[in-house]
């Protein structure tokens, strides 16, 4: 078994003495890792293709540091803000939400005047269950939320930090 050429006298490693002695759990292990991070890789590539793109502008790849957003003029068009209003709605209308997706449309933000076309073009929208309320009346209805609400509902500020700082420093409590 030993395969390194070591002159070394000592005995195999507790870690090694574990293997030999036990090749079933080990190659259990291996495989479980294995079939784990098969689950991971696909589990990526579905979220590649599910990811929306909806011919809207490119976020931009560098987020600015959350607390350093500056206020003054809007640096995004009206058009643009709806954009990411929908990307907004869209991670999280359904069961769950795509934190990653929060973050980033909020990392692309550069001045308060940003986020607030961005809160100004998501309005209210009706909030209940997990996101877009189905049927019915009563709480299945959902609750007229606005941009704020809807964020506190679906990521907390743990998870979307830059959201909360973004929002919080454009003046909105959350
Ligand atoms: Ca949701």
């Amino acid at each position: 078994m030993q395969t390194m050429p070591t002159p070394s006298s000592n005995p195999a490693s507790p870690i090694q003495a574990f293997i030999n002695n036990n090749p079933t759990i080990v190659r259990g292990a291996v495989y479980l890792g294995g079939a784990l991070l098969t689950i991971y890789a696909i589990k990526e590539i579905i979220k590649l293709f599910k990811e929306p793109n909806l011919g809207g502008p490119e976020l931009p790849s560098t987020p600015s540091t959350s607390g350093g957003m500056t206020s003054g003029v809007a640096t995004i068009t009206l058009s643009q803000a709806r954009d990411y209003a929908n990307r907004l709605h869209s991670a999280m209308e359904d069961s769950g939400s795509e934190e990653e997706v929060i973050e980033s449309v909020f990392g692309g933000l550069q001045t308060t005047e940003d986020v607030k076309l961005v809160y100004d073009a998501f309005g209210v929208k009706p909030y209940g269950f997990f996101g877009t309320p189905m049927w019915g009346t009563g709480w299945l209805t959902g609750e007229p939320y606005n941009l704020a609400q809807w964020i506190e509902a679906e990521c907390d500020c743990d998870d979307c930090p830059t959201a909360c700082s973004s929002l919080r420093s454009a003046g909105y409590s959350i």
